[in-house]
């Protein structure tokens, strides 16, 4: 079956004012009608660099968790090179590697896997689509990585997707210790609940080619992350919008930051202390957008539930404990979990 990439739609219709009404958002959807404007939302930006004050980093990590779900993080420790690297790799796969050669690490249709250079997603209602083709690829722990689906074109591809993987630890295991320790838990127990070194990095790689009409069109429509936690890096086109007090305000797109979701499994294990966070993103009419979100995901086997040690009878559980797998079932197909 051939899908038709969101990239070849682009570059048709680029003379043109209009797009496939496939692609037109109903009302209650469409960017020019939903989005606050005028307002660039300021979600919090958090040092990490300071180690003489390392409660404060945590109490802002924690209270940013709690209160927004989404929070930028600067002097992270990646250096720049290693995320400009990670940045053109990917660029190049999708502009200058012949479709065909993409087409060779597609996710095969029915196969289950997530894994592999793809479309669209999620079913989604009224059969609409978003404007935006991805790539999915595990690159953690190395158990776990197919490298039947990492492209071989840029020949430093590899090269650049391990760099990260490898300093991304480092960010990952700072978030889960200040998310324990502000629940009162010890560093280690939050990420021990989502499995520990069991925990899957899944990168995906957005690509959000110009659009003729933004005002009508989503890239990736509203959700919240199913993962634990979401550590993301975008190029320096506006896209992502954040769903605040019954509005969707863009994001501020801040030079070498990376942008940490809280994804569904935290807002679990908390027992709703910390909030995954509803976001979704808009198009650009000259510019081609990408992001490269990496989801840290428990293994499908994991079970998940409220800690224990959180739980009393003032604060009884107010989310079942399930195997991941099985609420990954049911999100992707719109069931009750
Ligand atoms: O592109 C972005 O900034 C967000 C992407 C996203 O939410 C997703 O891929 O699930």
């Amino acid at each position: 079956m051939e899908v038709e990439r969101v990239q070849a739609i682009a570059s048709l219709s680029k003379c043109m004012e209009t797009i496939p009404s496939e692609y037109i958002r109903s009302e209650n959807e469409q960017p020019a009608i939903t989005t606050l404007h005028g307002v660039v939302l300021e979600v919090p930006v958090i040092d990490l660099s300071d180690s003489s004050d390392e409660g404060n980093i945590e109490g802002l990590i924690c209270e940013a968790a709690r209160e927004w779900g989404i929070f930028q993080v600067v002097n992270h420790g990646i250096p720049d090179e290693v995320t400009s690297k990670l940045q053109k790799v990917g660029k190049e796969f999708f502009e200058l590697v012949p479709q065909e050669e993409k087409e060779l690490i597609a996710k095969l249709p029915g196969s289950g896997s997530i894994e592999g250079y793809g479309t669209r997603l999620q079913k989604e209602v009224e059969g609409k689509k978003g404007w935006v083709d991805h790539l999915f690829h595990k690159i953690w722990p190395p158990s776990v990585i197919n490298y039947q689906f990492w492209p071989k074109n840029p020949p430093s591809y590899r090269e650049a997707n391990e760099d990260y993987a490898k300093r991304l630890l480092g960010v990952a295991d700072k978030m889960f210790e200040c998310l324990s320790k502000g629940l009162g838990l010890e560093p280690h127990e939050m990420k021990e609940a989502m499995g520990d070194e069991k925990l899957i990095y899944l990168m995906k790689i957005n690509y959000y080619p110009p659009c003729p009409r933004p005002d009508l069109a989503l890239g990736v429509v509203a959700h919240t992350d199913m993962s634990a936690i979401t550590i993301l890096v975008p190029n320096e086109v506006q896209g992502l919008q954040v769903f605040k007090d019954g509005y969707w305000y863009d994001v501020k797109y801040i030079p070498n930051a990376l942008i940490v979701h809280i994804g569904d499994q935290i807002e679990i294990s908390s027992n709703g202390k910390y909030k995954s966070v509803l976001h979704r993103t808009t198009v650009n009419k000259e510019k081609t957008r990408m992001s490269w979100p990496v989801f840290l995901e428990p293994a499908p086997e994991q079970e998940i539930g409220p800690i224990p040690k959180l739980i009393n009878e003032e604060n009884p559980p107010k989310f079942k404990t399930k195997k991941y797998k099985d609420y990954v079932y049911c999100k992707l197909n719109k069931l009750p979990q």
